[in-house]
């Protein structure tokens, strides 16, 4: 039996899939009674270091989880749940932590994203059983924008490289705590959580363990689900949003199944759209909460859901918050949101004020969540213009001139997937939502869109150039070497595609092979 500490702020339900998969019963601490009864304590963290700690104290838990750990019996830390090990973070610095290893955690300093996320990996420093069966060159997930600095080496037991080399596991006596989520990073995360359950391996440092190592470009698999029109729920997939073909919703497969193969394919997350989000509130009908929640028995990468986050009053007058409806998919075992439509509405009250609420669903999900759950899909749509001077948003000149010879354009944010266009344009969106809170960003491309003629270029360095926060490229690959374009000619950290995975015109294990000698990637 499995004791899981949940301080009820995120998706711990990947956790208990991934220890249920390996044939453990888990048991949820509800109380400090719980921790001191337990036999092995794995502590998930997930939010913000402040709001983990601050739950501790109220919930009495500080004591009971000091004194398991003194008494020598397992402990294993899973992100925040390893940085609450040490003194205090930079994220906080009123609140302190457990204090059980010896120094801090501050932000990262880089010239790079922040958040440092996705597939990266390990250089081991000493001998452990924890990657017992594991070859020592697996990339694990992360996804975090504050890393631990050690004041003891000893206790130093893996680090990562991402801009200079961090901490991203410990291990002392029986205490073990990786950065990384092993929930998350597929048969090598199960793996190294079994080790710890059944603790009875060989100690030794993994073989092909590098002396470096790289973050890699992510391959995601996307698909947009709604209902078709005998109500099954569908993967459809449209040309430039529209999913209809002689009057029909396209059906390209069901949800749970297709995330099912591309997990296995090696898909490095897997996105859901539920692209009626703005006229169907998915917690009056749950299908798509109930395709997350399967989804997630079985998938062990990451998991991104979009499609109706917003405030909503039900026709009872019963109102939700964006919070509530976020709250229900990391329930279900989302890792991340992604907000389209509302985050349109919530950058024009924001540039309409001149400041931000406080309010908003970015602001709110985020402080809860953390940023690196909160993603901003955004589907814009190419406006040209002869000269920069037509209109206030900032232009590109493009390559590919408007249907007048247009020479620049500006890319226009809609809304309710695609059919309103409005008065933004996808960079200040891009940029107002970081400053908002969010962590990272899905730039579709409607002109693109199941074209298979490549990515938008000039759209995502536009808004690359933007932002700090991850981005991912979307719409319009229809081959290998379009990723290996994107790659090459941006500096995204992803890229998505939906139509060629879904029709297997291109495997992602072909787009992984054609990218592997230029582009680091997680084979
Ligand atoms: O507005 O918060 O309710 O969220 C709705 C979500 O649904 C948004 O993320 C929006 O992008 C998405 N959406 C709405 N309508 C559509 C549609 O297609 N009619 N899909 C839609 C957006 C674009 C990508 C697609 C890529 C790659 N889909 O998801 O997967 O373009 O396709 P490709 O590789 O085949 O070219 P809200």
């Amino acid at each position: 039996m499995i004791t899981l500490l949940d301080y009820g702020a995120g998706n711990v339900r990947s956790v208990i899939n991934a220890i249920e998969k390996l044939g453990e019963t888990v048991h949820v601490a509800a109380s400090g009674r719980d921790i001191a009864e337990a036999e092995k304590l794995l502590f998930p963290g997930v939010g913000s270091f402040g709001s983990m700690m601050g739950i501790l104290r109220e919930k009495r838990f500080v004591e009971p989880l000091l004194a398991f750990i003194k008494a020598g019996r397992p402990f294993f830390g899973i992100c925040l749940g390893m940085q609450a090990l040490f003194e205090g973070s930079d994220e906080a610095p009123e609140e302190k932590g457990l204090g059980v290893l010896p120094g801090r955690v501050v932000r990262f300093d880089v010239d790079l994203a922040v958040p440092h996320m996705g597939w990266n990996g390990i250089s081991v420093k000493q001998p452990t059983d924890l990657f017992y069966g594991l070859g020592g060159d697996e990339k694990f997930y992360f996804v975090h924008s504050y890393h631990v600095v050690a004041d003891d080496a000893a206790v130093v037991l893996t680090t990562t490289d991402y801009g200079y080399p961090f901490v991203s596991a410990v291990q002392k006596g029986s205490v073990q705590g990786t950065q990384f989520h092993p929930e998350k990073s597929g048969a090598s995360g199960l793996t190294l959580l079994e080790n710890f359950i059944r603790k009875d391996r060989t100690v030794s440092i993994p073989p092909k363990s590098p002396d470096h190592t790289r973050l890699a470009k992510r391959i995601i698999a996307c698909l947009d689900v709604r209902s078709n029109d005998q109500g099954d729920l569908v993967v459809t997939k449209g040309d430039q949003y529209d999913v209809r073909e002689g009057g029909n919703v396209r059906n390209l497969g069901k949800p749970v199944e297709l995330a099912g193969r591309y997990f296995e394919e090696g898909a490095d997350e897997v996105t859901f759209l539920n692209i009626t989000g703005f006229r169907d509130f998915p917690l009056e009908d749950m299908p798509m909460i109930q395709v997350l929640k399967e989804t997630s028995k079985h998938v062990f990468v990451p998991l991104t859901i979009g499609g109706g986050i917003r405030d909503f009053t039900d026709k009872n007058g019963r109102s939700y918050t964006a919070l509530e409806v976020a709250a229900e998919y990391f329930r279900s075992g989302a890792d991340k949101v992604s907000i389209g439509s509302d985050a349109v509405y919530i950058v024009e009250d924001y540039l309409k004020r001149g400041k931000a609420t406080g309010q908003s669903a970015i602001e709110r999900i985020s402080y809860v969540y953390g940023n690196q759950a909160v993603v901003i899909s955004i589907d814009p749509r190419r406006v040209y213009v002869n000269s920069p001077a037509e209109t206030d948003h900032p232009t590109v000149v493009t390559t590919i001139p408007g249907p007048e010879g247009q020479g620049h354009c500006w890319f226009q944010c809609t809304v309710k997937g695609g059919r309103e266009g409005r008065d933004v344009d996808a960079v200040t969106l891009a940029r107002v939502c970081e400053k908002l809170g969010a962590g990272e960003i899905l730039l579709n491309c409607i002109d693109r869109d199941g074209t298979n003629m490549g990515f938008d270029i000039e759209l995502i360095k536009a808004v690359k150039q933007a932002v700090t926060i991850p981005v991912i490229a979307s719409s319009g690959a229809g081959c290998e070497a379009h990723f290996a374009e994107v790659f090459e000619a941006t500096d995204v950290e992803s890229a998505l595609a939906a139509g060629i995975f879904h029709r297997r015109e291109v495997p992602i294990g072909a787009v992984k092979r054609h990218l592997k000698d230029s582009v680091e990637i997680r084979l």
